[in-house]
């Protein structure tokens, strides 16, 4: 009989529509929504209704009061999210809280350390790791197929419209680095480990954007291995692979490709060979969102059996800490470089 985990959502916008359904579809697995909240009425009243949860709040501090939670996940921007996980560790439950982690690294060292002095459960909720072509591609990895990893490309480029659904994404100054650059920092240390340095160059490309929409990295892994990590709302290239992230990694025994559609190509000692890694389209999931969808579902079922197992979670705090850090330096490190001499 799985342990039953009382769960309470903060945040009930446009992303929070996909943890609602994936916290609904792991009740058999233990996950017990019991209450919301957002600000806005109207929002945290309506996912209640859609979700049959019992409970429904408009303050943070009220549900704290009142619930008796297992688990917090915080769905909100990412301005709220340091008032909410330190209002959620002092009240001594254990917390999941949406990318990015913090506005900076400063943020994200003052949550690390509430989640250290309260020693609770403290996640981010990453979800790209988990997209069923990149559990592929480190499952194979990881098997020794491809042998010592030495390369890779790691490129998320999409002309799709993230702005009618996050029209706040437009208002950023510090925008795809943060909103993206995150998730594809984060797979480049899943497949070739931590970083020593890296440099970026960054874009402005599409003037309806205040930040720069975008970045490409040249990283060089503490391994030895080199990864090109980039990213870009302001593509034009068709097919669009959104929301699908696409690497490339080679190694000394061979390589391995994730392709648009969810394909996966491993060359080992010679011999070539495809998968289909399609995501389950789930009755929830609405096209092209199904390939996130279904990996915010995998997330949170990782997430779910952590806290009942009482274990970390693989993008636990600590973990992202260090996707984070990469962003500041990539940030850090745009435009600093040396001029070449003519
Ligand atoms: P949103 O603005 O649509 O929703 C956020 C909700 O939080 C709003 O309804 C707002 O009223 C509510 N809220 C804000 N502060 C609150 C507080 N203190 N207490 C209670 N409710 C509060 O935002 P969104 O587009 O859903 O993004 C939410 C987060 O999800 C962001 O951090 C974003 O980066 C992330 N996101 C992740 C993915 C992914 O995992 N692939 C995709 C899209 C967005
Ligand atoms: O994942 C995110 O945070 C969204 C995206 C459009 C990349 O799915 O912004």
């Amino acid at each position: 009989m799985a342990k039953r985990i009382a769960i309470g959502v903060i945040g009930c916008g446009f992303f929070a529509q996909n943890h609602l359904n994936a916290w609904a579809d792991l009740k058999a697995a233990g996950a017990d929504l019991v209450a919301v909240c957002d600000t806005d009425p109207v929002r945290a009243r309506a996912a209640a209704e859609k979700f049959g949860v019992p409970r429904w709040y408009t303050d943070a501090e009220t549900m704290f009061a009142k619930e008796q939670l297992g688990l917090v996940d915080i769905a909100t921007q990412m301005r709220g999210h340091l008032p909410l996980v330190k209002l959620a560790l002092g009240h001594g439950v254990p917390t999941i809280v949406q990318k990015p982690f913090g506005q900076d690294i400063g943020e994200v060292r003052e949550m690390l350390a509430a989640s250290a002095a309260t020693n609770l459960f403290l996640a981010v909720h990453e979800n790209f790791r988990y997209q069923r072509p990149l559990l592929k591609v480190a499952e194979t990895i990881a098997s020794g197929a491809i042998g010592t990893p030495n390369w890779a490309r790691i490129s998320f480029r999409t002309g799709y419209d993230i702005y009618t659904g996050q029209p706040y994404l437009a208002r950023e100054q510090r925008f795809v680095l943060i909103d993206l650059g995150v998730h594809v920092l984060d797979i480049a240390r899943v497949l070739l480990g931590e970083v020593e340095h890296l440099t970026a160059e960054l874009q402005r490309r599409n003037p309806i954007a205040a930040g720069e929409d975008t970045a490409t990295m040249l990283l060089r892994h503490t391994s030895g291995a080199v990864s090109v990590v980039e990213c870009t709302y302001s593509s034009r290239r068709l097919p669009d692979s959104f929301p699908e992230t696409l690497v490339e990694v080679e190694g000394d025994r061979g390589a391995i490709a994730s392709r648009v559609g969810s394909k996966v190509e491993v060359t080992s000692n010679g011999v070539l060979q495809a998968f289909d890694e399609d995501p389950v389209v789930h009755p929830w999931a609405e096209r092209p969102w199904h390939v996130a969808q279904d990996s915010v579902l995998t997330t949170c079922r990782h997430m779910l059996e952590a806290v009942q197992a009482g274990r970390p979670a693989a993008t636990s705090a600590a973990d992202n800490f260090k996707t984070f850090a990469l962003v500041e330096a990539a940030y850090e490190a745009a435009g600093k470089v040396r001029p070449v001499s003519g």
